[in-house]
């Protein structure tokens, strides 16, 4: 079972970590997040979900970015990164706000991406690539800071879609999102590298539940077979245990700048 990996970390540790979170809210869903690249195969993977009467699934309102009161965000920040990413991601972390609050009676809640990736690898990706002014990226963080630490915002499992940026790229081209035709090569590679970092080295920021990784570089029926392994971990709202050994020690703690 090479594509699972159960990220190891100690139980000590976990709590540690979890530490600037509030507190996780009685009776709360079983809450997973999927995160990886644009065209990792998150869409496959929550559609094979949505047939489960007790799986509350929610996906990007990519939907509602492409139409904020009229305006397309989602074009205008493919069109003009640098205008336009403090809009976009503020947009996003809003949507991503509720979802992570969002009340539900089914006992799993499966969202796509979560307010972590979009302030550990998009936004931190913006700044670091210079699109995002310093100031811009200031504001993002402390409602992020904010929001971690006024809000309900746990999770209890991560799911990786582990992918190559040459993939994705291929996949994007074929999708045709209109906007994502210019994406290019390199922004794929940066963004695949933040997701690296933060999800399987784990060697930037904080991660706020154990992960499983699937390679998602594989074709459909691969993939299927793949999602039906974790398939069970998720409705039975399976915790995973942290096995000592394994935990990175040089994991730092939260870095919520
Ligand atoms: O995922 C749909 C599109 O939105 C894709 O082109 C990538 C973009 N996107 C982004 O720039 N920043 C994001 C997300 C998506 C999701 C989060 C949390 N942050």
């Amino acid at each position: 079972m090479s594509w699972l990996r159960n990220v190891a970390q100690s139980e000590s540790n976990r709590i540690q970590l979890l530490r600037p979170l509030n507190p996780p809210k009685k009776n709360r869903p079983f809450t997973v997040i999927v995160e990886g690249n644009i065209g990792s195969g998150k869409t496959t993977f929550l559609d094979y979900f949505a047939k489960f009467k007790d799986v509350e699934v929610l996906q990007e309102p990519v939907n509602k970015w492409r139409n904020v009161q009229g305006h397309n965000l989602l074009d205008l920040l493919y069109k003009d990164p640098s205008r336009w990413s403090l809009a976009f991601q503020t947009q996003v972390q809003l949507t991503m706000v509720d979802f992570h609050t969002q009340e539900t009676s089914a006992r799993v809640k499966l969202m796509e991406r979560s307010i972590f990736s979009g302030r550990f690898c998009f936004i931190e990706n913006l700044y670091q690539s210079k699109i995002m002014e310093p100031a811009e990226y200031s504001v993002l963080s402390e409602w992020f800071k904010w929001i971690t630490s006024n809000l309900d915002v746990n999770v209890d499992l991560i799911i990786y879609l582990r992918t190559s940026p040459e993939v994705v790229h291929q996949r994007i081209s074929n999708r045709a999102r209109k906007e994502e035709k210019t994406v290019p090569l390199s922004y794929l590679q940066d963004l695949h590298k933040i997701h690296e970092d933060w999800l399987h080295n784990q060697t930037t920021h904080f991660v706020p539940a154990p992960v499983i990784e699937i390679d998602a570089n594989a074709d459909l029926p691969e993939m299927l077979e793949q999602i039906s392994k974790v398939e069970e971990q998720i409705l039975n709202r399976k915790k995973i245990k942290y096995p000592e050994t394994t935990f990175p020690s040089k994991l730092p703690l939260p870095s919520y700048q």
